[in-house]
């Protein structure tokens, strides 16, 4: 019986350590997400129970370090190489024949050809299973020791799975951030004020380099395996697949994107196929990487300077071109902001041909002093957008112009208005700008949120031109009569795209909170909004408070979540598609928090001796109302040092007044209750 915790941890690490396996490594989830926190959540209650039983290199210690003053050097067991680039077919040939002719190899090679990840090399130090180092490439020779930021990375394993591992065993491979996560992390960044990245690379390279590992925690940071350092003993396998097959069966995620080709037709084709799968990869590639597969072949080429012979990036050619700013339109989006679309003259961008790109907002324009007639720089990056880099000022012709914003949307003639603070315009028409009305219904039948097959952008462009459909709500009443005789649209499109209509009505409530279009509310938030709450009525009762408590919804989503469900003409729309037959599995929320503290009201004065922000935040955890003013409605005034005015005020309102210590009792007091 004595060992029953022991045993009960045991189990547990492992059954969450398999989990992990089958999320990151294998992309095949087993239990839902509400499954795997309450596994973890077990874990961690057992733990507290137990600290003694707590080890390292359990899932739940992977954030806990203590901020570094600075990262430690650490010298590479072995060097860590660059790669050689190739930039057309006629380099990768050469690299292809030197490597046959010093292999003197008649027939092809056979080469492992894998994505060039656009982020940081890494090597991992495993000594007896166990992960003792993390450490950044540098200058190849010696790196920065961030064994503390990479254990926050929930794909990396901190014990190897399985068995059969050697004593020692580096692996190396790249840490970087999925373009999803970029997007969110720059758009809090926004949201507080600060520029974020330039790009996902940036992104990681600036996560990972962060002294205080909590900040990395909390930064979606992914990471494939593609090579090895010190090895102990014996090697792997006698090939660079079979090598990176066996690092995968210890539970290391490996990129599947990884082929063996055969000779330089077959790396062509992959550099083509890879080429084009590019944009709808979920990260940033910049080329692709080929290998010498067979291991014999790779010791007896050997290396040369840092760069290794049987390795080759055949790098995607630059998405970088020079044109001229023909014009700018404003082009007015599903929230009525206006963005500045540039018109330029056709040029070829990595392949396509761009007329036109983002100038982003009439800040952005000001700041990179961008005029009609200049010469720019244009860049597609990804599946995004294509973008104006910047200008070229010193060959501005004599008659270019300054680009003005319209005050009236160019749409729907309503006023143009710019909030204080915000860098965004926006139509002020609201859902009387048929351009707003189009988007919003664009964006409901995208594959994230709804679904609806066959709903693309020129149809939803024919129904509201042709005043068919105004809200979403309205989609789900029409008919065939009604599309026929649309462009493009025949008796049996008509009949798929009822037929799509219908089955979007079984949906989640994740994708139906996306589906509506609620301001700052993205796919992630959607998804945490639906997670906490289970279902939407309480989601539509939640308090800005109560917002607030969710992962990820700061001050600006929580109020604009709140006046969104406090709008007659979105109640009528939800009430609409609701009556409609769209529905989702209800579900239990996942954190039903109690709220000890409900319905009370604080307001802090004085000086204390933690920040307002964090007594305010504990507060708020507990179900508390904090405000900034006090009135009758008032349950307890927090008074520090040198209260003013405030406590005057409270003594004559009959408010009770509490010092620090009795705030703390009042807590756990509350959490008891818990
Ligand atoms: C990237 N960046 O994806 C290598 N890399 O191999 C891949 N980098 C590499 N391999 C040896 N897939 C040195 C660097």
């Amino acid at each position: 019986m004595k060992d029953q915790p022991a045993e009960q941890i045991d189990q547990l690490r492992r059954q969450i350590e398999g989990h992990n396996y089958s999320y990151y490594v294998l992309d095949d989830p087993q239990i839902p997400d509400a499954e795997y926190d309450r596994l973890f959540r077990q874990l961690q209650q057992l733990e507290a129970e137990h600290p003694e039983l707590v080890r390292p290199d359990s899932p739940t210690q992977r954030v806990g370090a203590a901020p570094l003053a600075k990262f430690a050097e650490v010298v590479h067991a072995r060097p860590m190489l660059s790669l050689n680039n190739a930039f057309d077919e006629a380099e990768m040939a050469d690299f292809d024949r030197r490597a046959r002719e010093r292999l003197a190899s008649p027939g092809p090679l056979v080469y492992l050809a894998e994505p060039k990840l656009d982020g940081l090399a890494i090597n991992l130090r495993y000594e007896q299973g166990r992960l003792v180092q993390a450490a950044t490439r540098g200058d190849g020779s010696s790196g920065e020791d961030v064994t503390q930021n990479i254990r926050t990375l929930a794909s990396i394993p901190l014990r190897l799975l399985g068995q059969g591992w050697p004593e020692v065993l580096e692996v190396r491979g790249e840490v970087f951030m999925p373009r999803a996560a970029f997007e969110r992390l720059n758009q809090q960044a926004r949201e507080q004020g600060s520029k974020g990245f330039a790009n996902p690379r940036n992104a990681a390279a600036g996560s990972l380099r962060q002294l205080d590992p909590r900040i990395t925690a909390n930064r979606a940071l992914a990471f494939y395996a593609y090579g090895l350092g010190e090895v102990s003993g014996e090697r792997l396998a006698d090939s660079q697949s079979a090598s990176l097959a066996r690092l995968r069966d210890w539970g290391l995620p490996i990129s599947p994107e990884q082929r063996r080709v055969e000779g330089l037709e077959g790396c062509l084709a992959y550099y083509r196929q890879m080429g084009e799968r590019r944009d709808g990869l979920d990260y940033d590639i910049d080329g692709v990487v080929f290998k010498l597969d067979a291991l014999d072949q790779q010791e007896w080429l050997g290396q040369i300077s840092r760069a290794p012979r049987w390795a080759l990036a055949f790098k995607f050619p630059a998405q970088e071109a020079l044109t001229r700013l023909l014009g700018v339109d404003f082009q007015v989006g599903r929230t009525g902001a206006l963005t500045p679309v540039a018109r330029l003259e056709p040029v070829l961008v990595g392949g396509v041909t761009v007329s036109n790109a983002t100038l982003h907002n009439m800040d952005e324009v000001r700041r990179k002093d961008i005029c009609i007639g200049d010469q720019v720089i244009v860049r597609r990056a990804g599946d995004v957008i294509p973008e104006v880099v910047r200008a070229l000022p010193d060959s501005r012709p004599v008659d270019a112009q300054v680009i003005e914003r319209p005050s009236q949307c160019p749409v729907c003639g309503s006023d143009v208005v710019q909030a204080e603070g915000e860098a965004v315009a926006r139509c002020s028409g609201g859902l009387y700008c048929s351009a707003q009305r189009k988007e919003a219904l664009k964006h409901f039948a995208s594959r994230k949120a709804m679904d609806i097959e066959g709903l693309g952008d020129r149809l939803i462009d024919q129904l509201v031109e042709q005043g068919l459909v105004q809200n979403p709500a309205e989609l789900y009443g029409l008919q065939a009569e009604q599309l026929v005789g649309l462009e493009r649209m025949g008796r049996k499109s008509a009949d798929k795209l009822l037929a799509a209509l219908a089955r979007s009505r079984d949906t989640r409530l994740e994708r139906f909170l996306f589906a509506l279009g609620i301001r700052e509310v993205g796919e992630s938030t959607a998804r945490n909004l639906a997670r906490h709450f289970g279902d939407l009525a309480p989601l539509i009762a939640a308090s800005e408070e109560e917002l607030l408590q969710i992962s990820d919804i700061g001050p600006i989503v929580a109020r604009h979540i709140h006046s969104f469900f406090r709008q007659g003409h979105n109640q009528e729309v939800i009430q609409a598609l609701l009556e409609a037959g769209i529905s989702w599995p209800k579900q239990e929320p996942t954190r039903p928090e109690r709220q000890p503290l409900a319905g009370q009201t604080f307001v802090i004065t004085g000086t204390l001796s933690r920040p307002r922000e964090q007594i305010k935040a504990e507060l708020l955890a507990l179900g508390a109302k904090v405000s900034g003013s006090l009135s009758k409605k008032t349950h307890y005034l927090i008074a520090g040092s040198e209260a003013g005015s405030k406590l005057a005020k409270a003594q004559a309102l009959g408010v009770q007044v509490i010092d620090e210590a009795e705030l703390e009792r009042l807590k756990t007091e509350a959490a008891g209750l818990q």
